[in-house]
């Protein structure tokens, strides 16, 4: 059950410890202001090093830059928390981990929703967002500065492509199949037809080399990253989920901002996005032929089959019911299918 705590909750705390906002900060004074950024990506996930290259030379006028990677400072999961409690300024963090928050996010979870890259950046600058966004501000205290791209999950499993051989959603029953531990990342793995198991990502690689799961879902660019193809057999592409991250900052850090440095982080922020989406979709146009260098079948399934099985699963689950109404219609006349 992840903690809620208001934002007037926190910042009635920390007027009380004599730290409330507005007042001269000396992190905010003389100095610059410290940018810590947690993520449970590692230091060569494109999105680390868009951040780290492009987004920290052009705040460092007035910010220092500062990330922990692998989910060592924070665990996976729970950026979102340090930030609402003044612990931690910026994340790269889901909207699976925003819809333990606010459910409604987790429109933005469900499978075969977001088509491509270009349709996530359309969604999130569309007016449909401005109430998702709002809400984490308000009662989060989290601003959501941009849209990154992962990638398009694909099911990569131990077994051969001998051993199984993957065409349907059934194909999958029994697979115990690791997803992130939220809810909405179960689902999905539920929805796929597998049995999901939750773990973090730092355990994933030894799980999947000991064979306590049978395998995990990813974009092909976070396989090779995380060295994956080393302790599996097969890639099934199915891409059910193409898969976004927001670049977060605490509310209450850029309130203390001026405005024009409000607008170079936002700039740089969204330079950072662009530059990094670039480079995933350079990365999972290549990395077949990578994988199969690497001995692996990489081969696409019946996609219909699972496309409807997941869809179908989604608009009957309980989390259809958080999503507001029209919305979804909404997303889908912004993509180009
Ligand atoms: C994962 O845990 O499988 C996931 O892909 C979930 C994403 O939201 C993101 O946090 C990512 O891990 C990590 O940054 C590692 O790439």
């Amino acid at each position: 059950m992840p903690l809620k705590i208001s934002r007037r909750t926190v910042v009635a705390t920390l007027t009380a410890l004599g730290l409330a906002t507005g007042a001269a900060v000396p992190s905010f004074a003389a100095d610059k202001v410290k940018l810590r950024l947690a993520t449970s990506g590692s230091e060569t996930d494109q999105r680390s090093v868009a951040m780290a290259e492009v987004f920290a030379p052009m705040v460092a006028d007035f910010a220092t830059y500062e990330p922990s990677y692998n989910g060592t400072i924070f665990a996976q999961g729970t950026e979102l928390d340090a930030i609402s409690r003044g612990n931690l300024e910026m994340s790269i963090t889901s909207a699976q981990e925003l819809a333990q928050f606010f459910p409604e996010f987790s429109i933005f979870t469900a499978g075969y929703v977001h088509q491509d890259a270009a349709h996530q950046v359309a969604v999130f600058n569309d007016p449909l967002m401005d109430a998702f966004k709002a809400k984490a501000e308000d009662e989060l205290g989290v601003k959501l500065l941009s849209v990154m791209y992962l990638g398009r999950r694909q099911v990569n499993l131990r077994q051969s492509k001998d051993e199984l051989t993957v065409k349907t959603p059934a194909d999958l029953a029994g697979v115990n199949l690791r997803m992130p531990g939220t809810d909405a990342w179960q689902f999905l793995g539920k929805a796929l037809g597998a049995a999901p198991t939750p773990m973090a990502f730092a355990e994933v690689y030894t799980a999947l080399s000991t064979g306590a799961v049978d395998g995990q879902d990813n974009p092909l660019p976070t396989v090779v990253d995380a060295k994956f193809y080393e302790v599996t057999g097969q890639i099934v592409l199915t891409s059910h989920l193409v898969d976004l991250n927001y670049i977060a900052i605490s509310k209450s850090v850029w309130d203390e901002l001026s405005a024009e440095q409000q607008a170079k982080l936002q700039e740089a922020a969204d330079a950072a996005a662009e530059s990094g989406r670039q480079k995933q979709l350079e990365k999972e146009a290549s990395l077949v032929a990578f994988l199969e260098e690497q001995g692996m079948a990489v081969y696409e399934p019946d996609l219909a089959a699972f496309r409807d099985q997941v869809q179908g699963m989604y608009l009957e689950s309980e989390f259809a019911a958080s999503w507001p109404e029209g919305v979804l219609e909404q997303i889908n006349a912004l993509g180009s299918k």
